[in-house]
């Protein structure tokens, strides 16, 4: 088997042996192809260095090999709070409005990009595979060719694609997508960013796309495809049922004395609707006084980002917002919203999705969303909750059979959690079997297993192949 190299902006070091459920379903997906392919993981260490040496920081803990680098503090600021943070990550979501485009940030992403190419390139056999992931390092793969890698080389896009006319708005766009095109495969999350990809090639870069999604690029064909990302099933659901889980699900069903609980789990960020969210709560508390004691909203929201600016807005937004309606609706012994900013571990965090009524997924845009997919597999099967899922996320493609609402419509949600709060078992139960169905089937380890096949074929894989559902 092909040995995979690994490239991300953060490297996540398996931890010793026992603690590798503190980790993402992400991070463990990449450490288990890794181990299986003999891999290496390079990227940054997340450290800043004075001045940049490129010295590299080989590890190898549990058959997993991780290679970092540290970056200057003007790389950090230039490159990822910069052009990664705010300039690509709003434009990818559809907010120009917070886009910022400074000459210096894009100076500082191919910069970054250039040193990672210089630091990784020596550790890359012929025979390797090479996987680069997410709007970070969109150019690398053409870096990694001026480098004379011949290797195949993939590139996995964590987030949305823009639409063409949004796109459009980026300075050297152009110069951009064709570095892409650098790679052999170019894999989105869904259908939906995959066509707005191939529109742009077509009309803005007058390619040809084959019938089996191949780009014609320089004489070279360049598959691009859509790998729907997943959880890791067998082990969320296990953790589900372990002694903290069951914990966790104690301690909140405890907490609330009876109420019925509503979950939201979401990095802060503006992406992800939480403002909305909490204003249809406060909708639904006005419209319903009499119900208004009988259910309370955990959101967990574990700060991100917090050197930019929006991030910083958002942040004391959600904190007035979780004011006024507390204000508002609150009694003695009761406060409908709990706002937390703290990250839990796995297994806690799987109780909790069990113990919730609701699950409230409510992102303004989104790639994926894997808590969608977490809350769906933590939920017992005899007496399920309901998932509540904005259209706008990726996961929507999937997960058909959820109450998919509007997120910018304050009524449409509100009415939503309505609905979820009185809905009958038996529905209950018939639209969480099709929802399991459907992440059981499409989970982690068939993404990773998908996207190496694609990448390590030596032909563009087959159309019936192609047409994976996303
Ligand atoms: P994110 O935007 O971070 O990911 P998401 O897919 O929901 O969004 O993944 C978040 C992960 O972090 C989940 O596994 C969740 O359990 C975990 N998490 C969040 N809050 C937590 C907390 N307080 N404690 C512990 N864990 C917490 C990006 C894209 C998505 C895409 C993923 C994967 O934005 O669209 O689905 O990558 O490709």
């Amino acid at each position: 088997m092909k040995r995979l190299v690994v490239i991300s902006n953060r490297v996540s070091v398996p931890k010793a042996a026992g603690a590798a459920g503190a980790q993402g379903g992400l991070a463990v997906a990449l450490n288990s192809a890794l181990r299986e392919h003999r891999g290496i993981w390079f990227g940054w260490s997340g450290q800043e260095t004075e001045e940049f040496t490129g010295h590299l920081d080989m590890q190898r803990n549990d058959d997993v090999t991780t290679a970092t680098i540290d970056l200057e503090p003007q790389d950090v600021e230039e490159y990822y709070n910069g052009y990664a943070n705010r300039t690509l990550w709003p434009l990818f979501h559809y907010r120009i409005d917070l886009t910022e485009y400074d000459r210096n940030f894009g100076e500082g992403y191919e910069r970054v990009n250039e040193r990672f190419a210089d630091s990784v390139s020596p550790l890359i056999e012929p025979d390797d595979l090479v996987w680069i992931h997410d709007y970070h390092l969109l150019p690398l793969g053409s870096m990694l060719r001026r480098r004379g890698i011949k290797n195949r080389i993939g590139l996995f896009l964590h987030t949305p694609w823009p639409p063409t006319r949004l796109l459009t708005s980026l300075p050297f766009h152009e110069r951009l997508v064709s570095s892409m095109l650098e790679c052999d495969v170019i894999g989105f999350q869904t259908t939906e960013w995959l066509e707005s990809f191939l529109h742009y090639v077509q009309k803005e870069m007058g390619l040809k796309v084959g019938l089996d999604n191949t780009i014609e690029y320089n004489g070279r064909k360049v598959l691009a495809r859509a790998f729907p990302i997943g959880v890791d099933y067998e082990e969320f659901t296990e953790a589900s049922r372990g002694a903290e889980a069951q914990e966790a699900y104690e301690r909140l069903k405890s907490s609330v004395r009876g109420r019925k609980i509503m979950i939201g789990v979401d990095r802060l960020d503006y992406s992800k609707g939480l403002g909305e969210r909490f204003e249809s709560f406060g909708r639904y508390l006005g419209d319903h006084p009499d119900n208004a004691g009988d259910v309370v909203l955990l959101q967990i929201a574990p700060p991100s980002r917090g050197d930019v600016a929006s991030y910083q807005q958002i942040r004391e937004d959600l904190e007035r917002k979780t004011g006024h309606i507390n204000g508002a609706h609150a009694d003695v012994g009761f406060v409908p919203i709990r706002y937390v900013n703290r990250g839990y571990p796995r297994a806690q965090l799987a109780g909790f999705y069990r113990a919730a009524d609701i699950g409230l997924v409510t992102p303004l845009r989104d790639g994926m969303n894997l808590v969608a997919k977490e809350y769906i597999a933590a939920q017992d099967p005899e007496n399920p909750g309901v998932l509540i899922l904005s259209q706008f996320a990726g996961a929507a493609h999937q997960l058909k059979d959820a109450l998919l609402i509007n997120p910018h419509s304050i009524e449409h949600v509100s009415e939503a959690i309505e609905r979820a709060l009185t809905m009958p078992l038996a529905e209950r139960k018939k639209r969480h079997e099709k929802l399991l169905a459907s992440v059981r089937e499409q989970d982690v380890i068939r993404w990773r297993e998908d996207f190496v096949n694609a990448l390590a074929a030596k032909t563009p894989a087959a159309a019936s192949e192609v047409a994976t559902p996303a």
